[in-house]
Formats: C-alpha cells, sequence, structure tokens
C-alpha cells in the first residue's frame, strides 16, 4: 500500500510577492514513487502556521510530513537537523507579530531533531546534481515555529516530521538572494519525497 506525504509551503512574507516554497510545493506531482502527496498552502503566522498543518493531518493520517519554507540568503537546499523551542522574529508575521525569547511550547523540551532522515534526503538531492546540504538551524521565526509545534506533536508515535528550507527564485532578486530556478527546487523536493 502507499504512503502518504503532507507537504507544506507558506505564503510570501515581509518584502516578498511570492514564496520559493509554495511555488516548488505545489508543482509536485499527486503521486511521487510509493508516496501519495498532499499539499497545503499555510500562512506565514506564529501558531497559526502549525494550527492549520495540525488539522489537515488530523484528518489525512499521513506517515510522513514535510514542511517546507523559503531562506533567503540560502544558495542551496537544505534540511533541517533540529527545531528549537523558540519564537524570536526579526520581522513581523503576516499577523503583524513579532514575538520575542518567547517558547513555542511553554515546558516542551529545548529542540527536537528531525524524525525524517535528513542525511539520506541529503544524498539524494545531491545525487540529482542539486547543491543540497544538512542546516542546524532553521532560525527563530515561523518557520521553525511550525517544524517545533508539528514535531512536538508528533513524538513517540509513527509519524515522521521534516522541514526543508529552500533558495528564493532568480526573480525574488536582490545582491544576497542569487536564487534558485524553480524547477531545479521543485526537482529537488520530488527528490527528497523519494527518499522518505
Ligand atoms: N520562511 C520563513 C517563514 C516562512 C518562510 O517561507 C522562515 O524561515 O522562518
Amino acid at each position: 500500500m502507499g504512503r502518504k506525504v503532507l507537504i507544506t509551503g507558506f505564503e510570501p512574507f515581509g518584502q516578498d510577492t511570492v514564496n520559493a516554497s509554495w511555488e516548488a510545493v505545489r508543482r509536485l506531482e499527486d503521486r511521487i514513487g510509493d508516496m501519495e502527496v498532499t499539499k497545503l498552502l499555510i500562512p506565514t503566522v506564529f501558531g497559526a502556521a502549525g494550527e492549520k498543518v495540525l488539522k489537515a493531518a488530523k484528518e489525512l493520517q499521513p506517515d510522513v510530513i514535510l514542511c517546507v519554507g523559503q531562506a533567503g540568503k540560502r544558495t542551496s537546499v537544505t534540511p533541517e537537523v533540529v527545531a528549537i523551542n523558540l519564537r524570536d522574529a526579526s520581522i513581523e508575521d503576516n499577523a503583524g507579530k513579532r514575538p520575542c525569547d518567547e517558547s513555542v511550547v511553554p515546558g516542551g523540551p529545548a529542540a527536537y531533531f528531525a524524525s525524517v532522515p535528513v542525511r539520506k534526503i541529503v544524498d539524494s538531492v545531491k545525487e540529482g546534481g542539486i547543491s543540497c546540504m544538512l542546516s542546524y538551524s532553521a532560525g527563530a521565526y515561523v518557520c521553525n515555529d511550525l517544524f517545533y509545534t508539528v514535531r512536538h506533536f508528533y513524538e513517540g508515535t509513527g509519524t515522521q516530521v521534516g522541514f526543508i528550507h529552500v533558495p528564493c527564485l532568480p526573480e525574488q532578486g536582490g545582491d544576497e538572494r542569487s536564487g534558485m530556478v524553480l524547477e531545479t527546487t521543485v526537482e529537488a523536493l520530488r527528490l527528497a519525497v523519494g527518499a522518505l
């Protein structure tokens, strides 16, 4: 029987009018290998992002939840190794909130490791000729908030949870944002799902 993956991408935030994560996620096929793929757009809002994913996952009962976000200045696809119990935003989220030194889950553990095979994902994406490396920090903004929330909820269950940051698209511009062409990012996510 096929397995199910719930894969999520974010709406644009900050100065951007698109978000590379959703642009790539929404182009994925509905089936990749033996995986049935369900795609979900989520708000770039502390708390609300995690709530929307947990609600969808409750319905879908996926085997794996793979969240994807945009990391402006990165030039490689970067599976995240760790989620931390911290909200510390340098810009407002899309609801105008800018938490500082708050917990994601008060009283929760300081951190969780991803429960997807991050190294296998890196190897598969690199074998496809795409720049990919592990990241040891998902930051303390909405991406980390989502990753921690979902990882915490599924701790001790059979549902695997992971997070991948992808570069901006070239058209998102800026000197520090050389970006990655959309089809390359889509292919990287395809390979990542194939490695699950
Ligand atoms: N990137 C942000 C949040 C939404 C997104 O795509 C982050 O890295 O936290």
